[in-house]
């Protein structure tokens, strides 16, 4: 089986290295040749877990490599989801699957546009990844990745992944619900922590920052309501708080984008979350205000030279 992956950050590393573990094929796109210079120095994927090394060998190319795509795994910031899918769609065969494994809504559908929704499944993952080098894959937490279509086709899990595949899966009949469910949770911790420039457990222990994030849990919640999706069994804020709770020692993938100067997924996030708010006629005032001030501090920070 061959898999080709695009975007080589934790989660695309992650998967790289279990693949190729299970005796996949891969073949690593990355985006410039000094990229692809610094992956042939090393020659493969190291994934750290449990104080174990393992040095997983894949290959590396650039878009422009030629020959037929048979299984794509899409994992780029959620922002660069046509610019990278784009060059690559002539080399999908008919029979292709992509797996879309981003944060953010929208962006899913934008995939599916591209390249039809009959050849698209989207996953959504609770594993923690971090990079502590490129190439170089730490997996901090087992987590799960839900795995479905967006239509609710029927699909079969054992013919898309190798056998002994080492992730955990599960196929999801309502993947909607499940990427609704983590735009909630990325929604009331990303942003805020953004601003503040601090850690996910920061969230539960301020009180100043536990009474927004009770603020934007509730306006979240109304936005769902109205879209008819159903979040979790509880309140959104008891599950936000155990997020930040359990993710207590972690800097949100948000921050960290704001800290090394790159773009953030906020409008897949949170401008998704607006955007559909209005679409529905729910007045969501404390994400706005968010989507603007991470807006800002965005290009302040771009901008700089510091
Ligand atoms: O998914 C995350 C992110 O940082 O993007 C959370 C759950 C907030 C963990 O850091």
């Amino acid at each position: 089986m061959e898999w080709t992956i695009l975007g080589a950050g934790a989660i695309g590393c992650l998967w790289a290295a279990y693949l190729q573990q299970a005796g996949a094929r891969v073949q690593l796109i990355l985006r410039d040749p000094s990229r692809l210079d610094t992956f042939r120095q090393q020659g493969g994927i190291r994934l750290v877990r449990d104080e174990k090394e393992w040095f997983c060998p894949v290959e590396a190319g650039l878009a422009t490599a030629t020959g037929p795509i048979e299984r794509l795994l899409l994992c780029t910031k959620a922002f660069d989801t046509e610019s990278a899918l784009r060059p690559l769609l002539p080399r999908l065969t008919a029979s292709a699957r992509v797996l879309v494994l981003q944060n953010g809504l929208g962006n899913q559908q934008q995939a599916a546009g591209l390249v039809g929704s009959g050849r698209v499944l989207i996953g959504s993952t609770t594993d923690g990844a971090w990079l502590r080098a490129p190439f170089e894959v730490v997996h901090a937490g087992v987590g799960e990745t839900a795995i479905g279509p967006l239509d609710g086709r029927p699909f079969s899990l054992p013919e898309l992944l190798p056998p002994g595949f080492g992730l955990r899966l599960r196929p999801d009949t309502d993947i909607e619900r499940t990427l609704w469910r983590k735009l909630a949770i990325n929604c009331a911790i990303n942003p805020l922590t953004a601003l503040h420039g601090c850690r996910n457990g920061d969230l539960a222990r301020n009180p100043a920052y536990r009474d927004t994030l009770e603020i934007l849990c509730r306006e979240f919640e109304q936005v769902a309501a109205a879209r008819g999706i159903r979040l979790f069994d509880g309140p959104l804020v008891q599950q936000a708080l155990r997020v930040a709770e359990n993710t207590g020692d972690n800097l949100s993938s948000m921050l960290q984008d704001i800290r090394h100067q790159r773009p953030t997924e906020i409008e897949q996030i949170t401008g998704y979350l607006c955007h559909e708010a209005k679409r529905v006629g729910v007045a969501v005032p404390r994400h706005r205000e968010l989507l603007e001030r991470i807006r800002r501090l965005e290009s302040a920070r771009m901008n700089s030279h510091d």
